[in-house]
């Protein structure tokens, strides 16, 4: 990687903090990921964008703002990257996946505050994350009560941060609110970024994200084979690096992977033995750095072979239509589009749960992961029916609650075994 002190320094980081960051983080990738077997020629280019997720794209990001082009950072999926585009902006996600200075965090959240967000405050205290300070704008969300509150916490320690409200039923009330706040958010984008959102900009935004979707869908039907093409651990990864990659740099990289795994389905390659033990993972999102039970379960004797979540296929299932001759008509389109995501701050919430089950059957698993981070209340909630319908319909269930911290990953990693064992046995 070239010298980037200079641009870290004008961000603002805290380069010793960085530096210790950005060496864990390099030896924990070397040993997860360039140590699997076999793995496919196409995740060069996404190991090449790991390693320099804190470098080139930083640099490419502040090009962009150097030519007026305004970076828009955000935590959840309900923020539109279309609407970010249509006015030529730059859109990167901020959720932190790794425990990096959580005794700082607690100082400002409770100690029983998820990791996703108490990671998001630790890099944004001990000034590590590049992203968040590259952002001209911080986008939160009213989704579960720890961001809401956690945002009225971050609002004094960031530059520009803005929330949207979200609903909480599916209902056309619900809906409408939805659009109402979409509106609001290009109101808010043409005044930072000074460009105005037209119906072409609007298109064309519409159809870079559709593309780059598609793609990570195609990844995610390829996954259907036996054997698995590709481990769950890159799989994620491509689902990790959406968040962060130029969208149509990471759409082409994406189909020439996927090009390279029909290939290896057509010749029966895989990077675990056919007939290995296959798992779908459903619950909160893994954001990057945050492998740990990936890791586990595919150092089990089983295989990953879809993720229900914002960072797999609930955050990329749904296309948005193509239609609309207006900025409001395609708005419509979009807020359709986003109002599907069955993220468990919705009640109720069926088709999250009815959807598990498309994949466990689509993917031809034998079993289910329910994934929460402890003190995530939605997903918590949710995993207890999820599991007895789940388990209702054949569909044998683990339900794990874990945190970023390794103090559980043995206990973890028994009980992965014991279901692992226990699916071998039906
Ligand atoms: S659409 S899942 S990205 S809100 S883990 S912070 S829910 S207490 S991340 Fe999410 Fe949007 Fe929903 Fe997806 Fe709260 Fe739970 Fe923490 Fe969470």
């Amino acid at each position: 990687m070239s010298d980037y002190t200079q641009m870290w320094s004008s961000l603002g980081l805290d380069l010793k903090g960085h530096d210790a960051l950005l060496s864990v983080l390099g030896n924990a990738y070397s040993e997860i990921f360039l140590s699997q077997k076999n793995r496919p020629e196409g995740m060069k280019y996404f190991d090449f964008v790991m390693g320099e997720v804190h470098g080139l794209r930083i640099k490419e990001l502040m090009d962009a703002k150097a030519q007026g082009r305004v970076v828009i950072g955000s935590y959840c999926v309900f923020v539109p990257e279309e609407l970010v585009l249509a006015v030529d902006g730059v859109a990167v996600g901020l959720c932190a996946g790794a425990e990096f200075n959580f005794e700082g965090a607690e100082t400002l959240l409770p100690r029983n505050t998820c990791s996703l967000i108490k990671a998001a405050f630790g890099f944004k205290l001990g000034k590590v994350c590049p992203y968040l300070e590259a952002s001209d704008v911080v986008v939160g969300e009213n989704t579960c009560d720890g961001k809401k509150k956690a945002y009225e916490i971050l609002g004094p320690l960031v530059k520009d941060l803005y929330v949207m409200d979200l609903p909480q039923t599916k209902s056309e009330a619900g809906k409408a609110l939805l659009k109402a706040e979409y509106r609001k958010f290009i109101k808010k984008l043409e005044k930072v970024s000074g460009k105005k959102v037209t119906v072409a900009s609007l298109k064309k935004a519409v159809e870079t994200v559709n593309a780059k979707r598609m793609a990570v869908k195609r990844l995610a039907a390829i996954r259907a084979a036996d054997p698995a093409p590709i481990s769950g651990l890159d799989a994620l990864l491509v689902n990790q690096v959406f968040f962060h990659d130029d969208p149509v740099r990471f759409t082409d990289s994406v189909n020439k992977l996927c090009d390279e795994l029909e290939l290896r389905v057509k010749n029966g390659t895989g990077v675990f033995p056919k007939g290995t033990t296959r798992l779908v993972i459903s619950g909160c999102p893994m954001a990057v750095p945050n492998w740990k039970v990936p890791v586990l379960v595919e150092s089990s004797k089983a295989v990953i072979v879809g993720e229900e979540s914002c960072v797999g296929e609930r955050g990329s299932r749904w296309l948005t239509e193509v239609k609309g001759n207006t900025v409001d008509e395609i708005l419509d389109s979009i807020t359709d589009r986003y109002f599907n995501i069955d993220c468990a701050v919705f009640t109720p919430n069926p088709s999250r749960c009815d959807y598990v089950k498309e994949m466990k059957k689509n993917l031809h698993a034998q079993g289910v992961i329910h994934y929460s981070l402890q003190f995530c209340q939605p997903y918590i909630m949710e995993s207890g029916p999820v599991e007895k319908e789940l388990e209702k319909s054949g569909i044998p269930t683990l339900r794990l609650e874990t945190d970023y911290s390794q103090e559980d990953a043995g206990q973890l990693k028994t009980r992965i075994e014991a279901f692992v064992e226990r699916l071998k046995r039906k």
